[in-house]
């Protein structure tokens, strides 16, 4: 402790001479917010294989459980995002209730329009009128689920798709998607959003119907206000540059939100910041050069051989240390380098906050609000992870919901 408190105090020196306000960083660390997944805390798989994890949470309480540990932990983690039918219950208001006597909120309701037999063809882009229909009835069953369980999210990710060439028309799947959306858009009460999530690949193969971020934002600006883009750090081809579509969007008032995972080679949902930390840092960047206030930060991972809990905490830790460090950018410095056109200089001002150490100024925002400095430690000294694997045990058919679980 002593040690920590002399290595803050160097660093706090360090970052004042830079002209940087500590005590307000700080602040804004203490406030940052980050919704966890309902599905990260249950057993996932891959196509070959789901590996029961001793403990998992089979269902949604369970899940609520561990994402309240995450919470108590971080301080950071208040709301919860649900996958619909993955984690339904009978009394909407009732879990509503339940998560919040766990300190918890029920966060963004994401409808799943993937894993029923109708849907082979799409969901609302699907040439048969019935299957449409079912998929916004599906939409509309969760905008009422928003509303009881005080959600204000709908975050929407579709697998619609071809998988060969001329396999239906691009322009009528199109307008069927326009119509069901403005259907769903319709019922939605003020202040509710609309969330659209955009992938280029997976499970279609030729053509995705919602593939990149242009087409959620046309989506958007024809839908209204209230419908806006979610970018999934995963879901881009490789070398796209994430933090300039995070800059655009923020520009045109549609960036909705995130999902934050890390992949290497597809949508591989890993641990945020464990692949490009890099990457991760510059999208706060962007976020804290344009207004990101009402950016809904959301993790979506499937922690599939490694241990949940503290994947999320890890996860969540990463996230805290990338807006740690956009916080701390020299942004004076930063113009002065730009408007002279010095283009090494510009790219050190980044390159020095991004190197610099932020973990004892994160441990520092953690002891002033009450919490351990180090959560992970604090989760392994707590045992919760081996208490719910003595008590849960491990699950013959794991009910994370998760396609092969
Ligand atoms: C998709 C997408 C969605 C998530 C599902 C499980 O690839 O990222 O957001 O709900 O996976
Ligand atoms: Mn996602
Ligand atoms: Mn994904």
């Amino acid at each position: 402790m002593a040690d920590h408190s002399r290595v803050y105090a160097l660093l706090a020196a360090d970052l004042s001479d830079r002209g940087i306000d500590v005590e307000d960083v700080k602040r804004r660390l203490q406030q940052l917010r980050v919704e966890t997944p309902s599905w990260g805390y249950g057993d996932s798989g891959t196509r070959f294989k789901t590996f029961p994890w001793p403990g998992a949470a089979r269902d949604v309480r369970e899940k609520l459980a561990d994402a309240a540990v995450v919470h108590r932990l971080t301080g950071v983690c208040p709301s919860v995002a649900l996958h619909i039918p993955w984690d339904r219950v009978d009394d909407w208001a009732e879990l509503k209730e339940h998560a919040a006597s766990l300190g918890l909120s029920i966060g963004a309701i994401n409808p799943n329009l993937f894993q029923d037999d109708d849907y082979r063809l799409g969901s609302v882009c699907n040439p048969d009128p019935r299957v449409r229909r079912r998929a916004i009835a599906h939409m509309l069953e969760c905008v009422g689920i928003a509303r009881v369980t005080g959600s204000m999210i709908i975050s929407l990710w579709l697998a619609d798709g071809t998988n060969y060439a001329g396999q239906d028309s691009f322009a009528e799947r199109r307008a069927r998607l326009i119509d069901c959306l403005r259907e769903v858009y319709a019922a939605m009460p003020p202040g509710m959003r609309l969330l659209i999530e955009y992938k280029f690949f997976e499970p279609a193969f030729y053509h995705t119907d919602v593939p990149d971020w242009g087409t959620s934002y046309a989506l958007a600006l024809k839908l209204g206000a209230q419908a806006q883009v979610l970018v999934d750090t995963g879901h881009h081809a490789q070398g796209t540059n994430v933090e300039q579509i995070v800059s655009f969007l923020l520009g045109e008032g549609k960036l909705g939100g995130f999902h934050f995972n890390a992949r290497r080679y597809a949508d591989d949902d890993l641990i945020a910041g464990s692949v490009n930390p890099f990457e991760l840092f510059l999208i706060f960047h962007e976020l804290y050069t344009g207004n990101g206030a009402d950016v809904a930060l959301m993790v979506d991972q499937c922690h599939n051989i490694e241990p949940k809990i503290e994947a999320m905490v890890q996860s969540v830790m990463n996230i805290q240390a990338a807006s740690a460090r956009a916080l701390i950018v020299d942004r004076k410095a930063l113009a002065a380098r730009q408007a002279a056109g010095d283009i090494l200089g510009a790219h050190r001002v980044l390159v020095d906050a991004f190197e610099t150490d932020v973990r004892p100024l994160l441990a520092q925002a953690r002891i002033d609000t009450g919490l351990h400095p180090d959560p992970i430690a604090a989760l392994r000294e707590s045992g919760y992870e081996d208490k719910v694997a003595r008590e849960r045990g491990v699950s013959a058919r794991p009910g994370g919901g998760y396609p092969s679980a």
